[in-house]
């Protein structure tokens, strides 16, 4: 016999010490004790050995096989034990996941757009109930009942008294009923009508604005709306101020600006007029004033509407009213 029992021995364990994986330690008994291994042909060798030496070695072999046995049995057993208890562990080494991230509809983000310009040049927020009274949402705002601009509005009744507001103006009324001036607010939140067709939904954004102070002209409604506009659109954006009518202000207007598509020249946006319309203002009719018990001889003040839907449109080139409604990722994640 070339190979002595111990160097076989010596070899085996060698091997085991540098095995990580259970498959090597599988391949390493097969090859030492299997039934073609290399200790099983050892001992089927002892019989070509002199008489006298064959029980010694045969002891030996045995023991060398027992001895190989155990220890590929240990290490196996150590090596799966700690492969099942990493199963559990976090791979720090491994790359993120992506999570993927929300994001806000185009109306929340012009809506805070619109209100972080108000803050800015001192207005606070208010916000209110979309489930009002006819005093409050009409009443109040100088539309007694059987007045003709009632009919401007088409409300949705919830009995005969309680209505869907059809603006945000209730709030402002509610602000100026528990506070005495000066009043600088914004008023932002959902309005409904009963309108639903390609330029109507029944449920539309709007921000409105009112400042009563002491000495508020006209002057200070073109400033502060003139400061507004070149912050939400281009500071180079013209504006006019156009005559108008609504029962809640004296003298009223509303505001266009220079159509933002074809820089005046007149275009389908514009219906070729190179102008559009934005907001809705005026100066608070003394009606108004003297219900919530403002004295109309100290105090004047102005207030404007817009609706958020069509700021956004022109914003961002939105042809479609509807696309604000569908919940289409593909259309709001845009933004
Ligand atoms: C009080 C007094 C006056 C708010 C105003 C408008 C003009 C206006 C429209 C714009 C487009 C509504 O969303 S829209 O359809 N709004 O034109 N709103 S003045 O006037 C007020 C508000 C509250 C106490």
């Amino acid at each position: 016999m070339e190979t002595s029992i111990e160097q076989i021995r010596e070899q085996a364990l060698s091997q085991l010490k540098t095995a990580l994986h259970p498959d090597e330690i599988k391949a390493l008994s097969v090859r030492y004790l299997g039934r073609k291994g290399v200790i099983t042909q050892f001992l089927r060798d002892i019989s070509k050995l002199p008489s006298e030496e064959r029980p010694e070695a045969g002891k030996r072999a045995n023991e060398v096989k027992k001895e190989l046995d155990t220890s590929f049995k240990e290490i196996l057993k150590k090596i799966e034990s700690q492969a099942s208890a990493a199963k559990g562990r976090i791979d720090v080494s491994l790359p993120g996941r992506a999570v993927p991230r929300g994001f806000l509809h185009p109306l929340t983000l012009v809506t805070r757009e619109i209100c972080s310009i108000f803050i800015k040049l001192g207005f606070d927020i208010a916000e209110g109930p979309e489930v009002e009274t006819d005093y409050y949402n009409f009443e109040a705002l100088n539309l007694p009942k059987n007045h003709p601009a009632r009919d401007m509005q088409d409300t949705f009744y919830v009995s005969d008294n309680i209505v869907l507001r059809t603006q945000t103006s209730p709030m402002q009324i509610r602000v100026m009923e528990q506070q005495a001036p000066p009043v600088r607010i914004i008023a932002p939140g959902k309005v409904y009508r009963c309108d639903s067709d390609i330029t109507h939904t029944p449920m539309f954004s709007q921000v409105e604005g009112l400042l009563v102070d002491k000495d508020i002209s006209f002057g200070d409604l073109k400033g502060i709306l003139t400061a507004f506009v070149h912050q939400i659109f281009d500071k180079d954006t013209s504006l006019r101020f156009r005559p108008s009518f609504f029962p809640f202000t004296e003298p009223s207007a509303e505001v266009d600006i220079c159509c933002i598509m074809c820089k005046g020249r007149g275009c389908r946006i514009c219906s070729n007029t190179g102008w559009l319309e934005i907001l809705g203002s005026g100066m608070v009719h003394p009606a108004v004033f003297e219900n919530v018990g403002y004295d109309t001889n100290r105090y004047t003040g102005f207030a404007f509407g817009m609706g958020v839907e069509r700021i956004a449109m022109l914003k961002y080139g939105i042809d479609d009213l509807r696309k604000y409604f569908e919940n289409d990722f593909r259309f709001l994640r845009q933004f």
